[in-house]
């Protein structure tokens, strides 16, 4: 088979970090990084690309790419002890060459799945054992799907608690002719005011400035339109219940070196996420006792759908 053919490909990306690039039967594609387990890009059947990597991105660890969509865990933001928003997005992960069943075996041929489980090392930084399982998947009709798979494999029996987001940049035409439509009426958190709880008004969110809200406990679906390209991303969310609107606008662009003075006008973040009420998880009980015990947890799935209408 030619290259543009073939549904699941590894190749070397900028400076050289591993990626998989993934092609579906009709044309769309999408490009996942091996490391950070980064999807960096996301394209339609013509070849238009859907997400924002800022032309400043390093692709250097340890810093996380500027773009696509990072992978906040165990921790959002600076809302914990751990680096701003966690180290699954600076760590090289592995592919998962046997992962357990998927619940909904996607038709599609265009997925991958990476693993990441912690280092002696990184158990220093954050003291629990885990497989982190990512499934990245093109849907016959080019939508893009992340679905998370969390297992605690903790031996001492011990649960841990976290936060998490999927922290995706949507690729804009003009912010300034952006509407978010399904969290309007619904409480958030202002970033931009000590993290204070306010409630959206009425209408659909619209940009004039720079906007950091984490919305809680959202709809399923929210829509992000963008009306120069006649373009709508439904985003669908399972497990997730509340996103995050940011744009940094023009001061926070310039004070940022892996983002363009002028990005902000391209670019909208919106995150799925559990932020508010972190998510604690249980050790699933070994193997051995594992059999003669009932299943202690089964590991949390969550999946991020993107389609484009
Ligand atoms: O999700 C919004 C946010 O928490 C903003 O406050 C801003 O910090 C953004 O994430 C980017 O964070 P990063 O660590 O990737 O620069």
């Amino acid at each position: 088979m030619t290259s543009e053919r073939v549904a699941v490909e590894s190749a070397k990306g900028v400076n050289g970090l591993e990626k998989i690039i993934l092609r579906e039967t009709r044309g769309s594609s999408a490009e996942v990084y091996l490391y950070g387990g980064h999807v960096t890009s996301w394209k339609n059947e013509h070849g238009e690309e859907l997400l924002f990597v800022s032309s400043k991105a390093l692709f250097k660890p340890p810093k996380a790419i500027r773009g696509g969509i990072p992978l906040c865990f165990p921790q959002f933001s600076n809302l914990g002890p751990l680096e701003q928003h966690g180290f699954a997005r600076n760590k090289f992960w592995s592919i998962d060459t046997d992962p357990p069943a998927f619940p909904t075996n996607s038709s599609s041929k265009a997925h991958i799945d990476l693993i990441l489980k912690p280092s002696e090392e990184d158990m220093k930084i954050w003291p629990h054992s885990y497989e982190f399982r990512l499934r990245v998947a093109l849907g016959p009709g080019g939508d893009l799907m992340l679905t998370s798979r969390i297992r605690n494999t903790n031996s001492d029996g011990k649960p841990f608690t976290f936060t998490f987001a999927y922290h995706t940049y949507f690729s804009v035409s003009d912010i300034s002719e952006v509407r978010v439509e399904g969290l309007e009426t619904h409480d958030y958190l202002d970033n931009l005011q000590n993290r204070e709880r306010f409630t959206e008004q009425g209408d659909a969110i619209t940009f004039e400035g720079e906007v950091d809200k984490i919305y809680l406990s959202t709809p399923t679906k929210i829509a992000i339109m963008d009306h120069e390209k006649k373009r709508t991303f439904v985003l669908r969310k399972d497990g997730l219940p509340d996103a995050v609107v940011w744009n940094p606008w023009d001061k926070k662009a310039k004070a940022m070196a892996d983002f363009g003075d002028d990005e902000y006008k391209h670019v909208l973040c919106v995150e799925a996420a559990a932020i508010e009420k972190p998510i604690t998880l249980k050790p699933v009980v070994n193997l051995i006792l594992r059999e003669s015990s009932r299943v202690a947890e089964d590991p949390l799935l969550w999946s991020l759908y993107v389609q484009v209408s």
